[in-house]
């Protein structure tokens, strides 16, 4: 079933000029970009964002970083995207990711892992709505 997804390429991935890269897997995989913007966020975006984390003892590296610079949000649509950018960004920590996904083969850490991607259709039309307000 076609649907749509909130990725962002976080500000490492930004840093290391690796947008391009980034966005060409998931072009490539067969996903559209039906909407993108490239913005540097304040720490009550980052709070919105990842509110399910905010709690959490990692959320102040987290957020210190998610702030640090330019990021590029972008909506996604394809079949089973939700799931489909999740395989492809790969498992959380980048050091354990396999190799073949964004994190496994372009990063070395379990924070500056250069992809965020919904988790469910529930967090995809919240954070959609949250990041790009006016998309229809
Ligand atoms: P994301 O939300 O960014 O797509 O990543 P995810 O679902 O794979 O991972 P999640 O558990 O939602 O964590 C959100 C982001 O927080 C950072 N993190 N640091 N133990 C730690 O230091 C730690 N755990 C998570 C990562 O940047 C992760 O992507
Ligand atoms: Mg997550």
């Amino acid at each position: 079933m076609s649907e749509r997804t909130l990725v962002l390429l976080k500000p490492d991935a930004v840093r290391r000029g690796l947008v391009g890269e980034i966005l060409s897997r998931y072009e490539r995989k067969g996903l559209s970009i039906v909407a993108m913007e490239m913005r540097t966020i304040d720490g009550a975006m980052a709070d919105q964002h990842y509110a399910e984390h905010v709690d959490k003892p990692f959320y102040p590296p987290l957020r210190e970083f998610v702030t640090s610079g330019p990021l590029v949000a972008a909506v996604l649509e394809g079949d089973d995207a939700i799931e489909v950018v999740r395989l492809l960004n790969g498992a959380t920590d980048a050091r354990k990711a396999a190799a073949g996904t964004i994190r496994g083969d372009l990063a070395l850490s379990n924070r500056e892992n250069l992809v965020h991607g919904s988790d469910s259709p529930e967090a995809a039309k919240r954070e959609i709505a949250l990041w790009f307000p006016n998309l229809h």
